[in-house]
C-alpha cells in the first residue's frame, strides 16, 4: 500500500517533540480479537456495555466471569500486529512519548510499548472485589468466579463502565495531552469518556490531531487529519514518515 502524506502532516511530525498515542479495540482487530461493536453479536441479548459493568457483576458472577473467561484464553493464541509493531517502534523519535490504550488485552506490551499506560486495566490481572488485593494465582475452587481468602468474589482487575479510572494513570495521560504536539487516535470509536477527551485536550493546546480508524467518528471533525485505513497496513507507513522525518534517512 503506497501513501501520500500532505506537506503539513510530515511538517508536524517533523517538529514535534511530545506525542501521544491513543488507542483502542480497532488497533487488536488484525491480531484477530474482536472491537466492542463485533463483540455484541456474540452476546446474545446482552452488549458489552451492559457485562462489563459492577452492577451485571453483582447480578450475575459466573456470566461476567465467564464472558472474561471467553476472552482471556484468545490472549496466548493471537501476537500483535504491524499496528501494535510500529507504535511500539514510535517511542524512540520523540523527545516525550506516551501511548494510552483503552485496550486491555496486554498486546501493546507484547510488541514491545513501554512508555504506556493502560486506562481500563489489563484482562491478564485479576483482583478481589471486596478487599481489593491482586490474586497471582487463582485459588483451586469449583466455585465460578473463585473467592478471596476474604470471602470476596474474584474478578478481572479491569475498570468496568460507572467505575473510576486509576487516578494515577488517568493524570499521566492528562499531563501529556496538556504538553503534547501530536496525537494519534488509533482504532477507537472515541465514544467512551474520559479516554475520548484526550484528543480535545490536545487539540485545546494546540496539537496537530490524527485519526486512523475504519470509519468515521463522533470526533473526526476535530482532527487535522483522518485515514479511514487499517491500523496495521497505515501505521508502518506513517512509522516510516516520522522515522525519515527525524532522522533524514529510511
Ligand atoms: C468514568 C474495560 C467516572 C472493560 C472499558 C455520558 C453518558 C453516559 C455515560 C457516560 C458519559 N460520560 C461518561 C460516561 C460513563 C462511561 C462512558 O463513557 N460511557 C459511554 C458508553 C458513553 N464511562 C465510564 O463509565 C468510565 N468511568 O467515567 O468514571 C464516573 C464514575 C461514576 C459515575 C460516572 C462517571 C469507565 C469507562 C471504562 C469502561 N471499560 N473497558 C472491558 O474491556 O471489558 S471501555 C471498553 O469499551 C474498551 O476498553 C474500549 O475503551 C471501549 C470500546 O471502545 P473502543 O476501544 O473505541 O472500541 P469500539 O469497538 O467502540 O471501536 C473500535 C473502532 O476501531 C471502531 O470505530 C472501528 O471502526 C475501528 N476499527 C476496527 N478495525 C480496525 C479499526 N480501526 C483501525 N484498524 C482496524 N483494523
Ligand atoms: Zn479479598
Amino acid at each position: 500500500m503506497s501513501m501520500v502524506f500532505s506537506s503539513d502532516f510530515i511538517e508536524a511530525i517533523r517538529s514535534a517533540q511530545s506525542c501521544l498515542v491513543l488507542t483502542g479495540a480497532g488497533v487488536s482487530a488484525e491480531s484477530g480479537l474482536m472491537t466492542f461493536r463485533g463483540m455484541q453479536g456474540l452476546w446474545d441479548d446482552f452488549n458489552p456495555q451492559e457485562l462489563a459493568t459492577p452492577e451485571a457483576f453483582a447480578c450475575d458472577p459466573k456470566k461476567v466471569w465467564e464472558w472474561y473467561q471467553w476472552r482471556r484464553e484468545k490472549l496466548p493464541l493471537v501476537q500483535p500486529n504491524p499496528g501494535h509493531l510500529a507504535i511500539a517502534e514510535m517511542e524512540k523519535y520523540f523527545q516525550n512519548f506516551l501511548l494510552v490504550t483503552q485496550n486491555i488485552d496486554g498486546l501493546h506490551q507484547r510488541a514491545g510499548s513501554v512508555k504506556m499506560v493502560e486506562l481500563h486495566g489489563n484482562l491478564n490481572r485479576n483482583k478481589c472485589s471486596r478487599c481489593g488485593i491482586m490474586i497471582e494465582t487463582l485459588p483451586d475452587s469449583d466455585e465460578v468466579p473463585p473467592r478471596c481468602k476474604c470471602g470476596g468474589r474474584i474478578r478481572p482487575d479491569v475498570v468496568w463502565f460507572g467505575e473510576m479510572l486509576p487516578e494515577a494513570t488517568l493524570k499521566k495521560a492528562w499531563q501529556m495531552a496538556g504538553m503534547a504536539d501530536l496525537l494519534f487516535s488509533v482504532g477507537t470509536s472515541s465514544v467512551v469518556q474520559p479516554a475520548a477527551s484526550l484528543g480535545l485536550v490536545a487539540r485545546n493546546n494546540g496539537a496537530f490531531l490524527i485519526e486512523v480508524n475504519l470509519e468515521k467518528t463522533e470526533l473526526s471533525g476535530m482532527f487535522n487529519q483522518v485515514f479511514l485505513e487499517k491500523a496495521g497496513q497505515i501505521m508502518p507507513l506513517i512509522l516510516e514518515e516520522i522515522v525519515k522525518a527525524k532522522t533524514g534517512k529510511y
